[in-house]
């Protein structure tokens, strides 16, 4: 029997689109079912104000081809907050006014990060799979082997355990020029949504920033900015979600705060306004054994204003892969029941997006943008709406 039980809230499902350059169209987008897309101003540069003007253009667009827009994924923290740089202040008081110019244009959702220099991090964006589809991965023997053998970042060995230097360089012998470059474009090029790009000397610039930031000190830094921004976003009525860190732990000897349960409890602890809340990201903080995710979202559930679903399969050496939707380490049913229990409780819809896809059938053929090809995304939306299909049914039954 269907569920015509009207009164369960369902997610509200969208897919990212990257501007008017995105080789997935907006038609594409509502023809795979989404009722919204999530988007940004990429052609804004980080820390440029977000202008009532160009937010309202970007809406136009999205609203002709009969779709909504409320959820922005993201406005970028500039490098200079995250280190409380010369100007930070400036920066800001940029990001206030952003916010408030969103909130002005309809804007409910807003989504950050507080990753320093890079944002989401992956070695391969063409892992093949035994079915001929592609996947993106995390190959920790490619990380050391670019870390130590390629940036040669000075103290870098000392982050490693004696076992994952030896398989690091090995690594590195393997690999052909051509192959070490395209290592290096993967990590430091700059992956679709994240806002930089560098060379391997502006990466070790970039780097030498942090130089005394320690977790602590990354941590006061982020609730600092949290202090100044989430009353503007009180007054507004934004809701802000912060994404977790990917992969969630420090990687180049950088810091990274937004990880586990404690460290996301340490945020809200400290700016307790429910605005102040989380983009639930499961193919991140699923990387780690030891966050639960449906503990998590039973802590977190008031402050979850946004939910991006994947899952990722690991190993032993610290790599893992990308998975098909409902398969991998993520208990996906667990969660998306949960959730379903949580939209119950609040009365409320959340949005949310599949996270990333495989690159498979014509989209092998295509230029895409790594993770956000059409096909591979609307395979995982199709089967996490027929998850929930199937939860709804059972939860109207009783
Ligand atoms: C990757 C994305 C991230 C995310 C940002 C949020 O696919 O999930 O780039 O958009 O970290 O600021």
């Amino acid at each position: 029997m269907m569920n015509t039980d009207k009164s369960i809230y369902k997610m509200t499902q969208t897919m990212r689109w990257f501007g008017p350059k995105d080789p997935v169209s907006l038609s594409d987008i509502r023809q795979a079912g989404c009722s919204g897309v999530v988007s940004a101003l990429h052609h804004i540069p980080n820390g440029v104000v977000w202008t009532i003007e160009e937010i309202t253009k970007h809406k136009e667009t999205i609203n002709a081809a009969g779709l909504d827009w409320h959820v922005v994924e993201s406005v970028p923290v500039h490098e200079a907050i995250k280190t409380q740089d010369e100007g930070f202040e400036q920066y800001i008081a940029s990001y206030k006014l952003s916010l408030q110019n969103l909130a002005a244009c309809g804007i409910t959702v807003v989504t950050y990060n507080f990753m320093p220099v890079l944002d989401w991090t992956r070695t391969n964006l063409a892992f093949e799979l035994d079915n001929g589809a592609r996947a993106l991965k995390f190959e920790r023997a490619a990380l050391v082997a670019f870390d130590v053998h390629m940036l040669n970042r000075p103290g870098a060995a000392a982050d490693y355990t004696a076992a994952e230097l030896e398989a690091g360089k090995q690594r590195f012998d393997q690999m052909t020029a051509d192959e070490r470059l395209v290592l290096q474009r993967n990590i430091i090029a700059g992956l679709p949504g994240s806002e930089e790009s560098f060379t391997l000397a502006q990466f070790q610039q970039a780097l030498d920033k942090y130089e005394g930031i320690d977790e602590d000190k990354l941590s006061a830094n982020l609730i600092h900015f949290l202090s100044e921004i989430v009353p503007v976003a009180d007054a507004v009525g934004i809701k802000l979600a912060i994404h977790p860190d990917d992969p969630p732990y420090a990687i180049f000897g950088l810091p990274r705060v937004v990880s586990t349960a404690e460290l996301v409890q340490r945020l809200f602890t400290a700016v307790p306004s429910l605005n102040n809340g989380l983009c639930f990201c499961t193919g991140s903080f699923g990387v780690r054994p030891d966050n639960n995710l449906v503990e998590m979202i039973q802590q977190f559930g008031d402050r979850i204003h946004f939910l991006h679903l994947r899952s990722t399969k690991r190993n032993a050496d610290g790599d893992f892969y990308e998975d098909n939707h409902l398969e991998g380490d993520v208990d996906v049913y667990g969660v998306v029941r949960e959730i379903l229990l949580l939209q119950q409780r609040r009365g409320i819809s959340i949005p949310m997006r599949p996270d990333h896809g495989h690159q498979m059938l014509d989209d092998l053929y295509k230029k895409t943008n790594p993770g956000y090809s059409a096909i591979g995304r609307l395979k995982g939306l199709a089967e996490l709406r027929g998850l929930e299909f199937g939860i709804v049914n059972e939860l109207s039954r009783k």
